[in-house]
């Protein structure tokens, strides 16, 4: 009796410090489900004040947690983005300063490599786009370069194969299999699931094709923007819906003109890698909107036909951004059903903004606030307030050391970001008074000139330095930056203060290029 007594105290005493053990690690180190997209604009987020759209299952996140007004990339292109956000260092860091280039060199510190270290599994399935194979990842998944919409090609550890689906739901699937299936339910994970939607050429899912058939979206204020009272790289630019909206992009592939200049092979692939079925669905849904439009185009006015471009561009965008929506509710609902969702960081982001028509543009790239801003929504059960907001100057150069702090890691001091824990935590301290920018994909795609600059919470100073030409915007008095006040009298003061503080960003951060010009 006394042994099987002693054997139950025994017992119990391990089970009570199991479950104290399990209960430390739960709260210490939770898990991180990071789902990231490529090109969403805020615009097209209803938590973000869209007319144009809704994104209930978005807006559910933002309703469980904290969603950030002001948040902000540091070089507003895909490749960079994503290099910024897994090593917390300016791109003039870490190396990966424009997507075509040379490779991310991923022998370097990234923070899931330092997770790894902490005991964390690490997964990544979707949209990578660095050129060399993913380092830091238990397990992975990635699209070659910008992948396919349509029954997607993914390269893995194992070697190539191809998953039949749309991608939006397949690197879902791919999630919730790991989640469920192969991953080590005894460490904390840190899941990254980056989407290719609602990247150019904005090909739906069969199910949306004919969304918003029967509405006709608002337009921006600036749709017909002239460029007038800015730098002359704003007219210079390749990314008018007007202009440079090729066939592909209008979904008018059927007649394409195979000697034409915008012909491509490699872009008729988007289509050709339908299998027959969605296809037939696809064609579908264009065929007679594409007759109606090429029937009437001839009697149209130059202006009607940007209005015609701009609704076939949105509601093609408007309907990936819903494939992404729903599966951002399947995962939601796979957290809850699972148990995982309580200790589980849900974070939506994307790797820059984008513009949905202002200023008569599609891309992203300026420094202006379409495409310098990111979407960020936190959900951190016990941590964050629900449905709280913050309008700190935060940028994707702070997640890194979000994430390492949020399960208990020091950060490394040769980061550069901050972590944004104490925000989580309501602290409402000043976090940052200016943040620093620099885009240098030049010249390329969309021909959008170098520049870099500096925002503070009401002003933003950005110098072209390719052509030696400033501009200042007042963003509280033209929120849509359309004058540029650089030389306009009264605002000398204000100048020079933000080429102080540009000055010393850039001697902080140590940009060698801009410094060089500073
Ligand atoms: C592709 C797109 C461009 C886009 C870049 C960069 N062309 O080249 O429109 O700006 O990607 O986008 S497409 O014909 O392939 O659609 S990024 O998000 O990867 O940076
Ligand atoms: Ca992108």
């Amino acid at each position: 009796m006394y042994r099987i007594i002693l054997l139950l105290t025994i017992l119990s005493t391990v089970l009570i410090s199991c479950s104290t053990d399990t209960k430390k690690q739960a709260s210490e180190q939770p898990n991180i489900l990071f789902i990231f997209t490529d090109d969403h604009a805020r615009q097209s987020i209803g938590a973000y004040g869209s007319i144009i759209n809704e994104t209930p299952n978005l807006d559910r996140l933002a309703e469980g947690g904290m969603i950030f007004r002001n948040a902000a990339v540091t070089n507003s292109i895909c490749g960079p983005s994503r290099a910024v956000i897994l090593t917390g260092k300016h791109s003039h860091i870490n190396g990966f300063m424009r997507n075509e280039g040379k490779d991310f060199d991923g022998a370097q510190q990234t923070f899931p490599k330092l997770l790894q270290q902490a005991g964390y599994e690490t997964a990544l399935f979707g949209k990578w786009h660095l050129g060399s194979e993913p380092t830091g990842f238990n397990d992975w998944k990635v699209v070659p370069g910008q992948g396919n919409y349509y029954n997607p090609n993914f390269i893995t550890p194992d070697g190539n194969e191809q998953i039949e689906g749309y991608i939006t739901d397949v690197v879902t699937d791919l999630t919730i299999d790991w989640l469920k299936n192969k991953r080590d339910t005894d460490k904390p994970f840190m899941m990254m699931t980056q989407h290719k939607a609602p990247h150019r050429r904005w090909l739906p899912a069969g199910r949306h094709l004919t969304m918003y058939d029967d509405i006709t979206i608002p337009e921006p204020p600036t749709l017909f923007d002239d460029y007038s009272n800015r730098n002359r790289g704003a007219a210079e630019q390749e990314m008018e819906i007007a202009r440079h909206m090729d066939p592909y992009d209008l979904k008018l592939i059927d007649d394409l003109d195979t000697t034409a200049e915008y012909y491509n092979p490699w872009k008729m692939g988007a289509w050709d890698r339908m299998t027959e079925e969605q296809r037939k669905v696809w064609d579908e849904a264009y065929d007679l909107k594409n007759e109606k439009f090429l029937k009437e185009q001839k009697q149209m006015s130059e202006k009607e036909i940007i209005q015609w471009k701009y609704q076939r561009y949105i509601k093609d965008y408007l309907r990936c951004i819903a494939s992404v929506d729903e599966n951002i509710g399947r995962l939601l609902d796979y957290l809850d059903e699972s148990g995982l969702a309580e200790n589980t960081i849900v974070i939506y982001s994307s790797d820059q903004g984008f513009y949905l028509g202002e200023h008569g543009w599609f891309d992203k790239r300026w420094m202006y606030e379409e495409s310098l801003s990111a979407p960020l929504i936190i959900k951190w059960p016990g941590v964050t307030a629900p449905g709280s907001e913050n309008a700190d100057l935060v940028q994707n150069l702070d997640y890194a050391e979000t994430f390492l702090d949020m399960a208990g890691v020091d950060i490394p001091g040769d980061m550069q970001g901050k972590s944004l824990v104490p925000l989580l935590k309501g602290d409402k301290g000043e976090f940052r008074d200016a943040i620093f920018y620099h885009y240098y994909e030049y010249p390329s795609w969309h021909m959008v000139t170098r520049h870099f600059g500096v925002k503070n919470e009401r002003f933003k100073l950005i110098y072209y330095y390719l052509n030696d030409e400033w501009e200042l915007f007042d963003l509280k008095q033209d929120a849509q930056e359309m004058y540029n006040l650089y030389n306009a009298p009264g605002y000398e003061p204000i100048v020079s203060d933000m080429k102080v503080k540009l000055k010393e960003l850039a001697v902080h951060y140590q940009d060698s290029i801009a410094i060089s010009y500073l």
